[in-house]
């Protein structure tokens, strides 16, 4: 847990490798769960070594992944609400911060902060009027108590005309909870990027190679100057409804952009080295622990896909293979998530600690 409390700190202090299993059905099992689309998995190559990836997507390997359901759209506002009502669940954000949640996850010698930041909030995106350096986040994120899944720029915003948005501020534990009562479960890392690709290999983006469109876009996106001037020639702002944009070959919407969405693994920059070489990595399930040199004192989850936020002049992370690392309680106003199902019988949702080496306990 905890990335809430230390990204709040610091904004106000400033595969395995087993053998081959048989081939995949290629026709689903059974009827589509509602709002779900059979992937029918296959091998592909994840990552990239495309001149627009970051070091932590390549090396581009080779993966299989074996054939699972995804939901078609992210979780949405009214979803999550359906949720909510069946079983009184308190989300991450809506709970008072401890200061020993706080202090577990900065460096030794960290003052504290102040009485007023434990107080039930999320980070929401505040943008400057003028042009800010891109090194400093606390220019454009906040601290805000009160905002949670129902107020998503705090207390006196609403959800009332978004109920078809993606539901935001919502940690990782929450979408985990969120699963498991709709029987369901985060979609692997491995998982989510062959779901994006829809049946393109080697691409940079969902859609194919060509740059994002403002004429015909492709995603809900940044554009214009991040993070100060947003022309929102997409149409929109912050999130859009789900299903406003092309989905992509395998039918499904919003893998580029609007809200970034938790995947069940674990975050390590590194992983990818690890598998160079290896051969066909399995249906991995992620590494044992995260590994972020930047974050040494929070342990992160996957996020994939980009958001709203992002914009290829700061953050050209709306592609595929692109990856980011967040702090299982860190609920943000541009982090929302997907579930994935697999086959019958159903299995364990997430692992709690799964291992490299480790054949997934997917049926
Ligand atoms: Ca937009
Ligand atoms: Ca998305």
């Amino acid at each position: 847990m905890q990335y809430r409390r230390l990204l709040a700190v610091s904004v106000a202090l400033a595969a395995s490798h087993a053998p081959l299993f048989a081939a995949p059905p290629t026709t689903a099992p059974a009827a589509a769960p509602p709002g779900m689309v059979w992937i029918r998995g296959g091998e592909f190559t994840m990552g990239s070594d495309s001149r627009l990836a970051r070091p932590d997507e390549g090396p581009a390997h080779r993966v299989r992944v074996g054939p699972f359901w995804l939901d078609a759209h992210e979780v949405t506002n009214e979803q999550f609400d359906a949720f909510i009502k069946a079983t009184r669940y308190i989300t991450t954000a809506e709970k008072a911060p401890t200061l020993e949640e706080i202090m577990k996850q900065v460096p030794p010698g960290t003052p504290p902060p102040p009485k007023e930041m434990l107080v039930a909030g999320s980070v929401v995106f505040t943008p400057p009027d003028h042009p800010v350096p891109l090194d400093d986040i606390s220019n454009w994120w906040t601290w805000t108590p009160g905002a949670d899944w129902r107020h998503p720029e705090g207390p006196a915003s609403n959800i009332a005309d978004r109920m078809k948005h993606p539901v935001v501020h919502v940690s990782w534990d929450d979408a985990v909870a969120y699963a498991a009562w709709a029987g369901k479960r985060l979609p692997t890392e491995a998982e989510w990027e062959f779901a994006a690709r829809g049946g393109l290999e080697g691409k940079d983006y969902v859609w194919g190679d060509d740059p994002p469109s403002e004429t015909h876009p492709q995603a809900n996106i940044w554009e214009g100057s991040f993070p100060w001037k947003n022309t929102a020639k997409d149409g929109y702002v912050r999130t859009a409804p789900v299903g406003s944009y092309p989905p992509n070959g395998y039918g499904l919407f919003d893998m580029a952009g609007n809200v970034w969405e938790w995947c069940s693994d674990w975050y390590d920059a590194t992983l990818y080295r690890s598998r160079a070489g290896r051969g066909i990595t399995v249906d991995p399930l992620g590494p044992p622990k995260s590994n972020d040199p930047t974050q040494p004192f929070t342990p992160l989850r996957v996020e994939r896909g980009g958001s709203f936020l992002c914009h290829e002049s700061y953050c050209l992370r709306y592609r595929p293979s692109a990856r980011h690392g967040g702090a299982p309680d860190t609920g943000m106003s541009h982090v929302g998530f997907r579930c994935a199902k697999s086959p019958q019988p159903q299995a364990a949702d997430v692992p709690a600690a799964p291992t490299p080496t480790t054949k997934a306990a997917k049926p």
